[in-house]
């Protein structure tokens, strides 16, 4: 039943989003010259079909209703719903445009227009283009590789201190763990010491309140409604607001304190014209940034041990790993100790090939264009339309990924190379073109900092069954527990230094 309602709500956030969207491209619409070669549009899924299509939603999933349309129809496909018409475009061959595109032909319209009433309307896409794009610098600058290797030792500070907590062995849910540890490391990282130190409990709960209100169905469908759910995200807001511009006012007037966290960055950060970010948008970017970024991640980590402790071949392979890198440094870890474990690199990767943290990326055209497919079809794709690429799909391409729904890291390496073999756009977990994840190599590192320390430190065995996909939301998370029982142990050669 849950997993019925899930789809339900699914669908419908899938075909409202697409209502709003499309009523506001229509509204706009001017009369086009007649184009001069005239392109087919893609094949579109209608009447009847969709009585099928809404079925195997249901009964089996997004991924799936995507496939079969995908085996009947090919790359590029229109689902045509009460006359919203979504179209599909799966694949790296298809996909150039929609990762690429400028915003005046491709944009995200208005499906994120639920974020404004979260973040505030000084940031993101409560602005026009210009100065999203100066706001996205600031995260791009803040998050690159430079500027990562000072969250290390704070990341290692709080998993050591989070899984000393674990006696000398145990059962946990891991799946709560990681999320408990995931808000630690945010906060200290993310937001500062000082709001990991004295704040934590309040500035988490009160998040918490805004994103589950604010990511209720009715709120994304209908942002601006009046609703218990509305109401109570607003109050989340301003209650943030408070808090965020006590932690600027307080920082500002002590002038001698160097914090390093993404706060401080995003506060030092400014715009072309020389002028500071304000405490709005301070606040609205680093609510936004936390967004982005933490559910995606305790996501993440969460589906790499379900997949590493159910493949022992990979997980003693990232044992080996460990087991050799203490070898050479002793218990050390820095960035660059990091960035080597290539192993434990492809062991995340290979998660996330398979457990993208959502399951599409959606845009509006605003702009006709053609794409040209595999098999050398060409299709007119109609401004108006919403169009997706479907992670889920991309990621499993059987002519890309020799036995896609194998977990098999392997894949990356060297030699083979499977994320490469369709170009730029063969690997979408992170999105990618104009708005690929700022976070990535945040991410990475932070995996990396978890699982190398739980390989190092502990002996694990996933008591539960493997977890299956949550088609309940938006994003894939894994159902129900996961049991872990672990015992604790040193690799040999591990002399711990702190
Ligand atoms: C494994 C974890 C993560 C995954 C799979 C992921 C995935 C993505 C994807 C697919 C997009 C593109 C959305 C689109 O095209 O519509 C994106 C954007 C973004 N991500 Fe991540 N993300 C992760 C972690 C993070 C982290 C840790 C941060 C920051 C600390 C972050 C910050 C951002 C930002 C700021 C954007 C917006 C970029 C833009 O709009 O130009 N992400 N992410
Ligand atoms: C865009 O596509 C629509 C529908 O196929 C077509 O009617 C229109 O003429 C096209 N516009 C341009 C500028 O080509
Ligand atoms: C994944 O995990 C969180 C728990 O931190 C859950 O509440 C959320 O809905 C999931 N989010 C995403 C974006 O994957």
């Amino acid at each position: 039943m849950d997993m019925i309602n899930s789809a339900v709500s699914f669908a419908i956030a899938l075909v409202f989003t697409a209502a709003v969207i499309t009523k506001i491209a229509r509204g706009r619409i001017t009369v086009d010259p007649p184009s001069c070669k005239a392109l087919p549009p893609p094949p579109v899924v209608t009447g009847s079909s969709i009585i099928r299509l809404l079925h195997t939603l249901l009964t089996k999933g997004f991924r799936w209703m995507i496939q079969e349309q995908y085996t009947k129809l090919g790359s590029v496909f229109t689902i045509s719903f009460f006359g919203l018409k979504t179209t599909f475009l799966i694949g790296p061959e298809v996909s150039a445009h929609f990762y690429q595109g400028l915003e005046s032909e491709i944009s995200h319209g208005k499906t994120l227009e639920f974020t404004v009433p979260m973040f505030g309307k000084e940031v993101g896409y409560g602005l026009d283009i210009t100065k999203r794009t100066e706001q996205i610098s600031f995260y791009v600058d803040a998050l690159k590789p430079s500027k990562l290797r000072c969250h290390v030792s704070p990341m290692l500070e709080e998993v050591e201190k989070y899984f000393g907590k674990w006696g000398q062995y145990g059962t946990v849910d891991l799946k709560q763990e990681l999320e408990q540890l995931l808000m630690l490391i945010s906060a200290r990282c993310l937001l500062g010491n000082d709001v990991r130190e004295k704040m934590f409990e309040e500035v988490f709960s009160v998040f918490h309140q805004l994103t589950q209100n604010g990511l209720h169905i009715m709120s994304i469908l209908f942002p601006y409604a009046l609703t218990p759910f509305t109401l109570r995200r607003d109050r989340a807001h301003t209650r943030l607001s408070k808090i965020f511009s006590e932690i600027v006012r307080s920082r500002k007037s002590t002038s001698n304190q160097v914090e390093e966290d993404v706060l401080q960055k995003i506060i030092d950060s400014k715009y072309k014209d020389g002028h500071p970010t304000t405490e709005a948008e301070v606040k609205g970017l680093t609510l936004a940034l936390l967004f982005a970024g933490m559910h995606t991640s305790t996501n993440s980590s969460r589906w790499t041990g379900a997949r590493l402790l159910s493949h022992p071949q990979c997980m003693e392979a990232a044992v080996k790993e460990q087991e050799d890198i203490i070898n050479k440094y002793g218990g050390q870890i820095d960035y660059n100790i990091l960035v080597e474990m290539s192993v434990l690199h492809c062991c995340i990767k290979e998660a996330l090939r398979l457990h993208p943290p959502g399951p599409t990326l959606l845009r509006k055209v605003i702009k006709n264009f053609t794409v040209r497919t595999r098999e050398g079809y060409e299709y007119e794709i109609p401004r108006g339309h919403i169009i997706s690429s479907p992670l889920v799909m991309n990621n499993v391409l059987p002519y890309i990924y020799k036995d896609p729904d194998v977990y098999d890291p392997d894949r990356f390496r060297p030699g083979r190379e499977e994320d490469k073999v369709g170009g730029k756009f063969t690997y979408t977990t992170f999105g990618g073109g104009r708005h690929a994840c700022a976070g990535e190599a945040y991410a990475y590192m932070q995996l990396k900092v978890i699982w190398s320390h739980l390989l190092r430190n502990f002996e694990l065995m996933l008591v539960s069954p493997f977890p299956e996909t949550d088609w309940r939301s938006f994003s894939l998370e894994p159902k129900g527990k996961m049991m872990v029982s672990y015992k604790r142990r040193a690799l040999p050669g591990a002399v711990f230094i702190k």
